[in-house]
């Protein structure tokens, strides 16, 4: 094992939106498999595989509930602690300002605001009611929290999508709430997110005519304009790439497609003038840069046409949303076959982060003073929003560890099992908590004799609060260790 402990550099929001944008990028690439684009992914190798013990048959109260749990049960205590946070609707938490800016482009009379929905939901309402396939990798254990084999921490707020259009209350809704995923850990990405999701629908039946597509341009032309520059290279649809699903006609698709997209554009105007006018408070002689926004091509079990948004930033590509148009299944299920529509899922953390600048993911969860007071008021004054000051350059402290996997023969209680490093970066997350900043993995191989698996990672164990001692760290490790032995069933080298 070795110790390396440096001092760290200043790290600033440019540096740590770079990270960001290069995962975000990664995403745009059609069918790689990655758990920041898994909706938009197919199938995975070894979706429902996990070497994780835990309990079987006994009971876990959650949220005032009570649930059975069983083989499935991957939640672990940390995460479950947190469930209660739901920043989305603190007071003057950046995630809760960011949710209010962007309502305040879809006006109440027309789009019913849902903040408040329970987190724990059932397979089907976070994954079947949506169309993905039995082998979808969102669906395994190793990229989802289940409470049971049918209940699970939400993974994205599509899940309530089937159950808000069923209630049929409203022409269009808003869903903001906490979303939950087995993910890796760096400056980007924490095992809980926000997300706003969005819908709006015409309805056959009561357009002038049951003329949708005129209905919708009518609604497009009330929309106010912007004066943003945004590619949009590809048609609106494409027999092979973007389909046009077969219950919709060409024109409809065509209009609801050009309103989705103004409507999401003018909430990226409404972000970037904000983010403008903070940056010039801070510093009256801020240039400016040329901001650039494209919509390219995408794929959801759940939308046909699809889309996602990207925002060049500071040298690549962020993808912050996506979005189409409702498969028609899913309103035919909710009993309201006769509306037709479009719907989007938004990254809280993403566009906060571009509107305040604040440089890691795991900021948002702090309730240092220093951090939570640099907002205050904001919401009863949105033109009091500044650029988030970062408060500390604590050190960094990073430790490496080296094993054998456990080969399949020797396997003890999850023979066949197959190693996935969620697994690796939730024991981490459960002994360091928000204490280490990231997991890398830097080596790899198979010994050419035994066939055996040998892997190197280093954990980054860095508190955004304040110094942690070197003797702190390696009490962290010497943890970590302990339980990837015991967890995993790996050899330590
Ligand atoms: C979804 O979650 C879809 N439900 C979005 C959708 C809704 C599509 C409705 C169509 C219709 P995706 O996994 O790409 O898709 O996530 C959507 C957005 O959430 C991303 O663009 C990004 O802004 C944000 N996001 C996703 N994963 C992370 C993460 N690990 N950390 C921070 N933000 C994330
Ligand atoms: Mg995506």
């Amino acid at each position: 094992m070795r110790a390396v402990c440096s001092r760290a550099q200043l790290w600033t929001g440019r540096e740590a939106l770079k990270v960001l944008i290069c995962l975000g990028n990664a995403v745009s690439r059609p069918y790689k498999i990655c758990t920041q684009c898994r909706y938009s992914s197919t199938a995975s190798q070894n979706p429902f595989s996990s070497f994780l013990t835990t309990t079987p048959s006994s009971k876990v109260d959650l949220q005032g509930q009570s649930y059975e749990k069983d083989d499935w049960f991957n939640l672990p205590p940390t995460i479950a602690s947190q469930i209660a946070r739901k920043l989305h609707v603190q007071k003057d938490h950046p995630i809760s300002i960011t949710r209010a800016i962007i309502e305040s482009k879809f006006p109440s009379q027309t789009y019913k605001y849902h903040n408040d929905f329970f987190p724990i939901v059932s397979t089907l309402q976070n994954f079947d009611s949506l169309g993905f396939p039995l082998d979808h990798p969102g669906r395994s254990k190793t990229d989802t929290y289940y409470i049971n084999k049918g209940t699970v921490l939400r993974t994205h707020t599509s899940a309530h999508q089937a159950d808000v259009f069923r209630r049929n209350e409203s022409e269009g809704f808003l869903i903001s709430a906490d979303v939950y995923r087995r993910d890796a850990i760096d400056r980007s990405h924490y095992p809980i997110f926000h997300q706003m999701e969005a819908a709006r629908v015409w309805d056959r039946k009561t357009v002038p005519n049951g003329d949708i597509a005129a209905a919708v341009w009518k609604d497009m032309e009330a929309l106010p304009k912007h004066n943003m520059t945004v590619e949009d290279p590809n048609p609106p649809m494409h027999p092979e790439r973007n389909p046009l699903q077969k219950k919709h006609l060409e024109d409809e698709a065509a209009a609801i497609a050009a309103h989705l997209k103004r409507s999401l554009e003018l909430v990226v105007a409404e972000i970037f003038s904000r983010a403008k006018k903070a940056a010039i408070m801070a510093n009256p002689d801020f240039a400016d840069e040329q901001l650039k926004v494209r919509w390219v091509e995408a794929y959801f079990p759940f939308t046909s046409p699809s889309w996602e948004l990207e925002i060049f930033w500071q040298g690549d590509w962020l993808e912050v949303l996506g979005s189409g148009v409702v498969a028609q299944d899913i309103m035919t299920n909710a009993g309201v076959p006769s509306q037709i529509g479009w719907a989007f899922g938004i990254g809280l953390e993403r566009i906060a982060m571009l509107l305040f600048e604040i440089p890691d993911i795991r900021l948002f969860w702090s309730q240092d003073e220093r951090f939570l007071s640099q907002f205050r008021g904001v919401m009863d004054n949105l033109d009091s929003l500044k650029r988030f000051v970062p408060f500390s350059k604590y050190p960094a402290c990073y430790k490496d560890v080296a094993f054998w996997l456990r080969s399949s023969s020797s396997a003890a209680g999850g023979g066949g099992s197959t190693f996935h490093e969620n697994d690796i970066m939730e024991i981490v997350r459960d002994i360091g908590g928000d204490n280490v900043e990231d997991v890398v993995k830097f080596d790899e191989f198979t010994h050419p004799k035994s066939g055996r698996k040998s892997l190197c990672y280093r954990i980054n164990y860095r508190s955004l609060e304040r110094t942690l001692t070197n003797e702190e760290a390696n009490s962290y490790h010497e943890e970590v260790r302990k339980a990837l032995v015991e967890k995993l069933g790996v050899e330590l080298r």
